[in-house]
């Protein structure tokens, strides 16, 4: 019998999932979470991040991230110790885009953890930048429209690296802040994305990235597979040099070091590379062949989907990425997610009972009454002056106002998906919030799809364990067989599908287009 440990460390919290696997026998053994906001107060993050001065500029604390590793790895010492002793291999999944600015003394330090003494004292003076921007920054326009004028405009590099430049991407923030601080950036040797960081925490040493998350930079060519020269050159002197290294999306990178054997127990297990948290949830959403979606209802709400090739994403509204599968996947991802959902929720003193209800109790269309629930400022479209706006809903009207919050998600994921070309028969729904079945209701019938919910709703935790089993069993001379590595976990239970209503799908065929108009208006964009 054997144990897999997958951690995903999100906007918000961080999570741990231990599967065992015995032939045919899989289960999930343990799972535990925690809010960075009430495990680690000291950091003074909200929702996770910490809003800056500056217009657009969201951070998180990378000793948090390390902190939360540390703690999460004593919780499940304490409580799963003997299946902890017996875990084979360990994989991180974590929210794309962030970047960790290491200086010198960093790789040094990592090789020499001492098991005595807590990890965040001792990488607490590593980093030559204590914030790190993450994904919900948008401070970076600038550098995207340099970066995009020097690469010979968006679309090339779209075509080069999978995205159009977007604020939150790595290539652009580098950018930003290698010319703000020359000086940091010059003391900089080594910048990580979350997940190379905290991989590198579990080997002891500077660990790779796999090439889905190094596909949310803007840097990466992802046919070549390899850096791009000219996009380096564009974001910051000497950035080949600082960059890690990009490994095939299954290779072990080392095993887990001393620092975490001699603490927790943990045995010499093998690390796989580490991913984001989408292509993780590729995998904890079973979706390892092509022609469905999954879609993601976390802090930002993604739809995602394996793509035929890396040339889709010329359209201004998604991503494509690697696939841990090692092909290639689509996403488009929007910023007002779980923190648009709660803000409404709030707003009219709701509990998510209510907030269900108020689902069931209005009418699908809402009476012609939309909503653009852009709470902070939107990824798709792209929205920087945040702002709810509203069209024929009355503000103080709390029932209409959840179903628009539900409503808008869903209508702004069915109209930006369209560029993936998948006919979307089937999603699979993950996520805090696809727990929800009221909300879910509202997906299918915009969609005019069915809505699978997963047995485990966090799929990017559920996914980094999966990727540590699939890494292990081909470390062993095994078969790369994805099918068989997500079997057992993945499949939804035919009483948590929701099945759209004809009627209700014919509602939002029509309303549609008029909030893509509505969108569009507000957002300086086109309209469908
Ligand atoms: C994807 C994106 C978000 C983060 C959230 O491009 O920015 O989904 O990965 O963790």
């Amino acid at each position: 019998m054997a144990f897999y440990l997958g951690f995903d460390a999100s906007t918000q919290s961080l999570t741990a999932i231990l599967i065992e696997v015995q032939g045919a026998r899989r289960a999930i053994a343990a799972t535990d979470t925690f809010r960075y906001d009430d495990e680690l107060p000291e950091y003074g993050t909200r929702h996770g991040a910490i809003v800056g001065v500056e217009a657009g500029v969201v951070s998180s604390p990378p000793l948090m991230w390390a902190d939360a590793l540390d703690r999460m790895m004593a919780r499940l010492s304490r409580a799963h110790p003997a299946e902890l002793s017996r875990v084979a291999a360990l994989a991180i999944s974590a929210q794309q885009h962030g970047s960790v600015y290491l200086n010198a003394e960093a790789a040094g330090r990592l090789a020499s953890l001492d098991p005595r003494v807590a990890l965040a004292r001792q990488m607490d003076d590593v980093f030559t930048r204590p914030l790190s921007p993450i994904w919900l920054d948008s401070s970076t326009g600038e550098a995207c429209a340099a970066m995009a004028s020097a690469l010979g405009g968006g679309d090339v590099v779209a075509r080069i690296t999978g995205s159009r430049p977007y604020e939150r991407f790595t290539g652009p923030q580098i950018r930003q802040w290698a010319r703000r601080a020359p000086v940091a950036y010059a003391d900089t040797v080594r910048i990580d994305l979350v997940s190379s960081f905290l991989t590198s925490l579990l080997v002891g040493a500077p660990a790779p990235l796999d090439p889905g998350d190094a596909s949310g930079m803007n840097l990466w060519d992802l046919s070549a597979r390899r850096w791009w020269p000219d996009a380096l050159e564009t974001a910051a002197p000497n950035l080949a040099a600082k960059l890690p290294r990009v490994t095939g999306a299954s290779d072990v990178v080392g095993v887990v070091a001393p620092y975490w054997q001699r603490r927790y127990g943990v045995p010499p297990a093998r690390v796989v590379v580490g991913t984001g948290d989408n292509p993780s949830s590729l995998i904890g959403t079973g979706l390892v062949t092509k022609g469905r979606v999954a879609i993601s209802l976390g802090t930002s709400n993604t739809v995602f989907g394996l793509v035929r090739d890396a040339q889709a994403s010329e359209s201004a509204d998604g991503h494509v990425f690697g696939a841990p599968t090692g092909g290639y996947m689509g996403l488009t991802c929007f910023s007002n997610g779980a923190i648009a959902r709660e803000a409404t929720r709030d707003r009219y003193g709701l509990s998510w009972e209510d907030f269900s209800s108020a689902l069931r109790r209005t009418r699908p269309g809402n009476d012609g009454g939309l909503m653009l629930p852009w709470l902070l400022p939107e990824i798709t479209p792209h929205v920087a002056s945040a702002g709810i706006r509203r069209e024929h809903l009355d503000e103080n009207d709390a029932e209409a106002n959840v179903r628009g919050v539900a409503e808008g998600q869903a209508m702004a994921m069915a109209n930006h998906t369209a560029w993936m070309g998948v006919a979307i028969n089937e999603i699979h729904a993950t996520g805090g919030a696809s727990a929800n079945r009221d909300i879910l209701q509202v997906i299918a019938d915009v969609f005019g799809a069915r809505v699978a919910r997963l047995p485990v709703t966090n799929s990017a935790c559920l996914g980094a364990a999966l990727r540590a089993r699939h890494a292990d069993v081909i470390a062993q001379g095994g078969p790369d067989d994805w099918s068989d590595a997500v079997a057992g976990f993945v499949e939804p239970h035919p009483d948590d599908c929701v099945e759209p209503s004809s009627a209700a799908h014919a509602v939002y065929v029509e309303l549609r287009p008029r909030y893509a108009a509505f969108e569009a208006r507000e957002s300086g964009g086109q309209s469908l």
